[in-house]
């Protein structure tokens, strides 16, 4: 059984995601970040980055338990470990959407969300700087999905990486409207039992 240390966040549920799709067993441990649970030191020890989500599995590599944080890294070891979403004939195109994701789709978003959501007053100039950002890597993916119709040539871990950041478009001002292959993409992903399930973890408690 794979231990998930999650929270309600799009990089979370990347994960949990990814753990439906595989069909693997998962325990989900709660670690709340607007409380602090994630700089007790004993999750210290198997995120030192002080972030959600990491896994823990008790049968790694060898037989050995592992530890993991970052998301990505963490999508790339359930895909090698399962054999799904990540096959070796379109690994590269992959890990350029992946990479898209993690370097961009996500930082950009969450800094949006950031800027946009402040608890105090907003912030004009960080929302246009990352709503702007936002609104430019739709566009990109718009224009990819306009004539592809997932990342790669078939689903995979780089669309299950971009789908939780997308569902939050409302957080960062973004009308899919105005992004209709997204909007179709989006549409079809959300249609698959896995990733509702994913997208449901944790559970409201
Ligand atoms: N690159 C990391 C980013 C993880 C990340 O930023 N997690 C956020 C939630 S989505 C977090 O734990 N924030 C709490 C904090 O920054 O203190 C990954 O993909 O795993």
């Amino acid at each position: 059984m794979i231990d998930l240390y999650t929270w309600s966040t799009p990089n979370g549920r990347k994960v949990s995601i990814m753990l439906e799709e595989c069909g693997l067993p998962y325990r989900v441990h709660r670690i709340d970040i607007s409380k602090g649970e994630q700089f007790a030191p004993e999750y210290l020890k198997i995120n030192p980055n002080g972030k959600i989500p990491s896994i823990v599995d008790p049968q790694g590599p060898d037989g050995k338990p592992i530890a993991m944080m970052e998301s990505g890294a963490i999508l790339i070891y359930l895909a090698e470990k399962t054999g799904r979403f990540f096959p070796q004939k379109n690994k590269y195109q992959i890990l350029q959407w992946l990479m898209f994701q993690m370097g961009g789709v996500g930082p950009m978003f969450g800094q949006a969300h950031h800027f946009m959501r402040a608890k105090k007053d907003e912030i004009p100039y960080g929302s246009e700087r990352y709503g702007n950002e936002a609104k430019r890597l739709y566009g990109v993916m718009d224009r990819h999905f306009s004539g592809n119709e997932f990342f790669a040539a078939e689903y995979s871990i780089a669309d299950i990486a971009t789908y939780p950041w997308v569902a939050r478009h409302e957080w960062h001002r973004v009308d899919l409207a105005a992004f209709p292959h997204v909007k179709r993409w989006f549409d079809a992903l959300g249609k698959r039992a896995a990733v509702a399930k994913g997208m449901a973890v944790p559970a409201v408690s």
